[in-house]
């Protein structure tokens, strides 16, 4: 695994869940979206910026939250036990990983929104590098429920300039249709860096498309800038955490 990822930038790890915990998750997600909108909590997750019209726009949507497992346990339980994940993770960046933070998204059917083609370090930048997400599949990905897509080993061009005002990189020269679509079944899970240029597209189909994006880093690999701060950032999900961070205790 650790060859692809050097090269490619992301790896597949295959059937890491079971179907009792599957089903599990597809119900949870549904569950924690739709509290969170009877509480009326934004649950938009609808990028801004005028990678789709006006006119697209209004007629599309994605939901999402971040930190689910803050807002039930069968999110927690998932982090901590999935162990062919973080297998795999360990043999990426080491054996102390460390939570940074998760988000869970819905891309409705039909009208789910795509995700114009980014790294995700400008959000988070670390001094390793060592920061990746590990995409939890709740159902199957395909082209036509707007699955991931990545530019293979893209990680290796190092941090790249994003349009201006935003996060993403330009869309003329980064489509989202030229990028590798990573189709994949319920209970995979696709490990890329954050330094891997990546987005999805529209949900045309007529099934949802829920995932869940777990984001760690080695223990030992600190940010370089104070920013995106989160709920249970910094929880050992293997090992130790090797610097006794005193400030933070
Ligand atoms: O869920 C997706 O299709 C992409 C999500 C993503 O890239 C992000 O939230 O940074």
């Amino acid at each position: 695994m650790r060859e692809d990822y050097e090269r490619d930038g992301f790896v597949i790890v295959r059937n890491a869940m079971t179907w009792e915990q599957i089903e599990e998750m597809r119900r949870e997600s549904d569950a924690v979206v739709q509290r969170a909108k009877d509480v009326q909590a934004g649950t938009s997750f609808f990028w801004g910026g005028d990678f789709v019209s006006p006119e697209e726009r209004a007629k599309l949507d994605i939901n999402g939250i971040h930190d689910p497992q803050f807002h039930s346990a069968a999110f927690s339980r998932l982090l901590v036990s999935c162990d062919k994940v973080l297998d795999v993770v360990e043999e990426l960046i080491g054996p102390n990983i460390q939570l940074h933070h998760t988000k869970l998204i819905v891309k409705p059917p039909e009208s789910g929104a795509p995700f114009p083609m980014h790294q995700d370090y400008p959000y988070f930048p670390h001094e390793k590098d060592t920061m990746l997400a590990a995409m939890f599949h709740f159902d199957d990905a395909t082209i036509e429920n707007g699955c991931l897509r990545v530019v293979p080993g893209s990680h290796k061009s190092g941090k790249l300039d994003t349009i201006t005002g935003t996060n993403y990189l330009d869309p003329k020269e980064f489509s989202i249709e030229n990028a590798l679509p990573c189709e994949v079944n319920s209970g995979d899970v696709l490990i890329f860096s954050y330094l891997t240029i990546h987005g999805s597209g529209l949900n045309t189909s007529d099934r949802p498309r829920r995932n869940w994006l777990v984001q760690m880093r080695a223990a030992d690999d600190l940010p370089t800038v104070d920013t995106h701060h989160s709920r249970g950032q910094g929880m050992m999900l293997r090992g130790v955490d090797p610097l006794v961070r005193m400030s933070k205790l």
